[in-house]
Formats: C-alpha cells, sequence, structure tokens
C-alpha cells in the first residue's frame, strides 16, 4: 500500500488527522495507549473541558465533526472577572455573539472524533503504547500495559500525535536529534469541581470563563454542559523571591489550601463543596513550552500537536492549534502525492516549514497572557488599552483588528497576528499614556500611526 501511515495517539489531534487522511484514501492504522474510553469510559486526561475557537472548529468542520461537538458545547462570550471584594465584572471576547468560544468536554470530544476516525475508515488500536522504533527496519514496539505483552508491528511511516510526553519523539531524538528544548513554568494547576445546584441548574453564569485574577495567581472556571464547572487554581511551584505569597510549597495540608481559598476566593470556596477531597486526588500538574529545531526524520516520521510544540494553556490555543496542524498536514501530504505515491519527505518539511514559525509564535502569545490574565484584566490602564483597542477597530475596520480577534476569531497565521499585536500594542501604550480616559486621545495623530504601520488584514479564506 503506498498511501499508509502509523498514527501513535488516539487523542484530540491523532483522532481528528486520522479522519480527514482515511478520507483521502489513505490507509491509516492508530496506536493509543489507554484503552478505547467508548468501552470503559474517559480515564485520564486531566484538563476536563477546554476552549474551542475558530481555528479548532475550522479543523472540525474538515471532518464534518463540527456540528456533533457543538450540540455538547457552552457558549463563552467573555471573561466574568472576580474581584476580591465579591464584585464581578463581564469583559466581552468579541463584539456580539458571533465571536464567542466554546466550552467542550475532553472526554465526549475524544469520543466524538473517535467514532468519526472509525467510520472513516481508520484503523483504531488501543492498549498499545509506543515503546520504541527501529527505523532502519521500519519497525514499531508496543506494550499493552495490561499484560505486559509485547507488539511488534511494521511501520515505516510514523505520525507523532502522542501528546507533550511523546514516546515517539523520544525515539525519534534519539535516533537523530531534534534539538529538544523545554522550558518549566514556575507555576503549576490543580483542578477542582463546582458541582450543580440541587435542582439541576448552573451555579455560576454559565455563558462565560470565569476567572479570579490575583496578581501572581488565578483561579479559572469553565462550563461544562453536565450543569457543573470545572475549576483551575494556577499557583507557583515555589514562594516567589521577595514575595511572601502563596504557592504549592507553602501550602502543606489541605487546611492551609482551604486558607487560601477562604482569603482570596471567597466567594469560588462557597461553589466548591469537595474542594479538600479534589484537592488530594492529584498532584499539581506542570506546565511547559516545548521548543523543537526538527520536527521530522526525512519521511519516516512526523511530529504533530503537544508532540511538536506543547505550550502553557493561559491563551486557550493548544488544541485549536494541534487541530489546525492536522489540516495542514492532510493538505500537504495531498499536495504532494502523485499517481497514488507520497513523497513524504518533501511532504513533512513543506509541513513543518508552514506550522513551527506559527507555533512559537503562539507558544510566546500564550506565556504572555499569563501575565496578562493573573495580573492585568483588572488594572485601569489595560481597561483603557482594551477601549482603543475596540474604538480603533471601529475607525479603522479590517486594518486595526484587536490582538484577542485575531487568535481566537480569525485564521491568519499566528505569526501574522503577533507581528501585528506587537505593533498595536505599542501604539495603544504610547496613545494611552498618561490619560485616564478616551476624552483626551489625540486622534489624529493615532489614525497616522495606524495607516502608516499597519496595512490591511484579510482573513484566510
Ligand atoms: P493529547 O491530547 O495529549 O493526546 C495524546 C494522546 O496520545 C493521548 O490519548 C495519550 O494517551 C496518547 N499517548 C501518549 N503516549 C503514548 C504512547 N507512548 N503510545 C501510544 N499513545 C500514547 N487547549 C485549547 O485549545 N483550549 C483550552 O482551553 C486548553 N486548556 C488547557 C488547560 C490545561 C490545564 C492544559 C494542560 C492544556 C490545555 N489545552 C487547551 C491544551 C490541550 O490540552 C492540548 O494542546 C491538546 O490536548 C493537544 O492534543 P494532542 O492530540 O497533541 O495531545
Ligand atoms: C481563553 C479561552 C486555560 C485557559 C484557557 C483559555 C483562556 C485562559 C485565560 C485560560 C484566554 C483569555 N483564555 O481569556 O484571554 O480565551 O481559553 Cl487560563
Amino acid at each position: 500500500m503506498s498511501k499508509s501511515l502509523t498514527i501513535i495517539g488516539a487523542g484530540l489531534a491523532g483522532a481528528l488527522l486520522a479522519t480527514l487522511l482515511a478520507r483521502r484514501g489513505w490507509h491509516v492504522d492508530v496506536f493509543e495507549k489507554r484503552g478505547d474510553p467508548r468501552v470503559k469510559g474517559y480515564e485520564g486526561g486531566r484538563s476536563i473541558n477546554l476552549a474551542l475557537a475558530e481555528r479548532g472548529r475550522h479543523a472540525l468542520r474538515q471532518a464534518d465533526a463540527d456540528d456533533a461537538v457543538m450540540r455538547q458545547a457552552v457558549m463563552m462570550r467573555g471573561r466574568m472577572v472576580h474581584f476580591l471584594d465579591g464584585r464581578v465584572q463581564l469583559q466581552r471576547y468579541g463584539r456580539d455573539d458571533s465571536e464567542v468560544i466554546w466550552s467542550v468536554h475532553r472526554g465526549d470530544l475524544n469520543i466524538t472524533l473517535l467514532d468519526l476516525a472509525e467510520r472513516a475508515g481508520a484503523n483504531l488500536h488501543f492498549h498499545r503504547r509506543l515503546e520504541g522504533v527501529d527505523f532502519d527496519a521500519g519497525i514499531a514496539r508496543f506494550i499493552d500495559d495490561r499484560d505486559g505483552t509485547r507488539h511488534e508491528v511494521s511501520a515505516p511511516t510514523l505520525v507523532g500525535a502522542d501528546g507533550a510526553g511523546s514516546a515517539l519523539r523520544a525515539t525519534m531524538n534519539a535516533y537523530r536529534p531534534l534539538g529538544e528544548r523545554s522550558e518549566f513554568l514556575d507555576h503549576s494547576y490543580k483542578e477542582l469541581e463546582i458541582p450543580p445546584t440541587p435542582d439541576g441548574g448552573f451555579r455560576i453564569e454559565p455563558n462565560a470563563l470565569h476567572i479570579w485574577p490575583r496578581g501572581h495567581y488565578m483561579c479559572i472556571a469553565l462550563p461544562n454542559d453536565e450543569k457543573t464547572f470545572t475549576v483551575t487554581l494556577f499557583l507557583p511551584n515555589e514562594p516567589a523571591p521577595g514575595h511572601d505569597g502563596p504557592s504549592f510549597a507553602t501550602l502543606k495540608t489541605t487546611d492551609d489550601a482551604v486558607a487560601l481559598f477562604e482569603r482570596d476566593f471567597a466567594d469560588a470556596l462557597a461553589l466548591i463543596p469537595d474542594l479538600r477531597k479534589d484537592w488530594a486526588k492529584n498532584p499539581p500538574g506542570l506546565l511547559a513550552t516545548l521548543y523543537l529545531d526538527r520536527w521530522h526524520l526525512d519521511g519516516r516520521a512526523v511530529l504533530l500537536g503537544d508532540a511538536a510544540h506543547a505550550m502553557v494553556p493561559f491563551h486557550g490555543q493548544g488544541m485549536n492549534c494541534a487541530f489546525e496542524d492536522c489540516v495542514a498536514l492532510a493538505r500537504h501530504l495531498d499536495a504532494h502525492t502523485n499517481d497514488g505515491t507520497a513523497d513524504l519527505t518533501a511532504a513533512f518539511a513543506a509541513f513543518e516549514a508552514e506550522r513551527k514559525p506559527n507555533a512559537a509564535a503562539i507558544q510566546q502569545m500564550a506565556l504572555e497572557n499569563y501575565l496578562e490574565m493573573r495580573d492585568r484584566v483588572d488594572d485601569a490602564d489595560f481597561l483603557l488599552q482594551r477601549d482603543l483597542e475596540r474604538a480603533l477597530q471601529e475607525r479603522h475596520p479590517g486594518r486595526f483588528v484587536p490582538h484577542y480577534t485575531m487568535v481566537t476569531f480569525m485564521r491568519i497565521p499566528y505569526a501574522v497576528a503577533l507581528e501585528r499585536s506587537d505593533i498595536q500594542r505599542e501604539i495603544l501604550v504610547e496613545a494611552t499614556h498618561g490619560l485616564d480616559s478616551l476624552d483626551d486621545i489625540d486622534w489624529a495623530s493615532v489614525d497616522v500611526q495606524v495607516l502608516a504601520r499597519l496595512t490591511p488584514l484579510q482573513d484566510t479564506a
């Protein structure tokens, strides 16, 4: 078979890619270390829900998966900011309800995508953990963790969709170094749950991403369609030098955790009856950015999604970016296929050339967004800059487009969004310097800047 591929990992990217390729006539085998979530229920996967945005939805439409996914999605219109004194404020993400994001359940989404992959003709193999690859012989070795049995499979072409801890990446790197570098954030996360009300409703506003910004740390909550919220606390691992604020290291007992919530997240604490149990369930989750110089080994193996470019979660774009990768890889494979034979080396190289700069851009923007989220969403400078951003969007439609809009509601390359955001931030900072209201803006000089420094922007068709 000339058009065949072996995908490692049946998570979000692996399942979507399998569907896209099987529909294009590829023979696809997918190997997943866990059991089939459709049989036993979804095991593992620590972030229980995820924000789905336009990039991800566009990719899902390519696989006719968008309708099924959207049936279980909860709309989020903006950030609901919870201040220390208990006040709340909705900061809209877009102009109206056509510019919103969607909270989706990771397990349900995975199941929807696995069903589609199977229906498209992909062969799914569960309980198969990749352990190593003999690249010279084209053989992949798997272990079934239930009984330790080993399985060898002929796999001349491998795609790594096996996530941030990718085993395929490790074996590629051992064969020919990929130039791998991980930068761990000095913050980790813990997940907690807000249950439904006794009569089965949402405890707080469902159509928002809730956020409790507290300077060096924060909580967020995303709604689930079963009327619960998943709360995530992001906190430093160690006390910051010169600060005596809370950290995972200083919260030694569940009493310490409750005390932190009593002091800093009092309105959230009232909503989390099982805080003690949830707290003890899992160790803090680590957060890191992964950089590679190379994503592929000629035509024999290629990485995508978190396996290629894990990022911190603060822009809610990791899955969205992984889904964009899948569409791009399928497109490059098509473009490099002639008379039923694919030039895999050329396809993988073209995929890497297109996606690597964009992955680097969203990795950087995700890191920057953490500071904004935890420290700036409640400060006056920031809010004035957001107001000016909206005003300039109206004055210069299609030219001055807010940062969040470019990342979340458009599909222009992330690298373009980053480049334009940097210019726009300079304009915003300069124009609002020393001011406390838009009344005193020098519009003529701001308009000159916008016209001189920003070209008209067209979304990717
Ligand atoms: P994964 O989803 O991790 O899938 C990898 C699959 O490979 C898994 O099924 C795993 O079991 C399997 N596997 C692993 N090793 C092996 C092996 N050796 N052999 C076989 N199979 C293997 N992204 C968003 O877009 N929006 C959000 O709101 C968002 N929030 C997040 C919040 C948190 C706290 C975190 C940590 C991440 C968040 N993300 C978000 C990022 C998102 O979770 C990832 O980017 C996304 O899951 C990447 O998909 P993937 O398919 O590459 O990897
Ligand atoms: C989104 C949606 C985990 C997470 C996921 C997200 C977002 C945030 C803060 C976090 C960014 C934002 N955001 O509100 O600007 O838009 O996905 Cl922490």
